[in-house]
């Protein structure tokens, strides 16, 4: 499993920064969000690190398709209301004009009353 000594999201998976885990598996991560912008927001990772969406290939879309059908499970866990009159907002920024912050791979779920959204 690849890891990035100076990756904060690698760190964050090896539990040596401390995180509000909602979830664990061999190969994905998924945490709380430290700047929430929801009543709900926590973010899925891969556990290898990869800087972006933009790394993505073929061999990779089983795992972004675990991360797919995991994030609807955990958004009613962590409190989102059920589709269609509830749901949840899922987002991967990427680049600098993407608004990626975090260079490794992340996908956000964010939900819970609005008003919040914003964009
Ligand atoms: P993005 O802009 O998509 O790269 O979002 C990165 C997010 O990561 C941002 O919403 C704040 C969050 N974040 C940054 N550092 C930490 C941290 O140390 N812990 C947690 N839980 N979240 C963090």
């Amino acid at each position: 499993m690849s890891s990035d000594p100076n990756c904060v999201f690698c760190k964050i998976i090896e539990g040596k920064i401390p995180s509000r885990k909602v979830y664990e598996d061999d190969e994905l991560f998924g945490f709380h969000d430290i700047a929430p912008w929801a009543p709900v927001h926590f973010m899925l990772v891969p556990k290898r690190h990869i800087a972006s969406m933009a790394q993505l290939t073929p061999d990779d879309a089983a795992l972004m398709g675990r991360i797919m059908t995991l994030a609807p499970r955990l958004a009613l866990e962590q409190g989102c209301r059920p589709y269609p009159e509830g749901g949840y907002r899922v987002v991967v920024n990427t680049g600098a004009e993407g608004g990626q912050e975090v260079h490794h791979l992340h996908v956000h779920v964010m939900g819970g009353p609005r008003p919040w959204l914003r964009g």
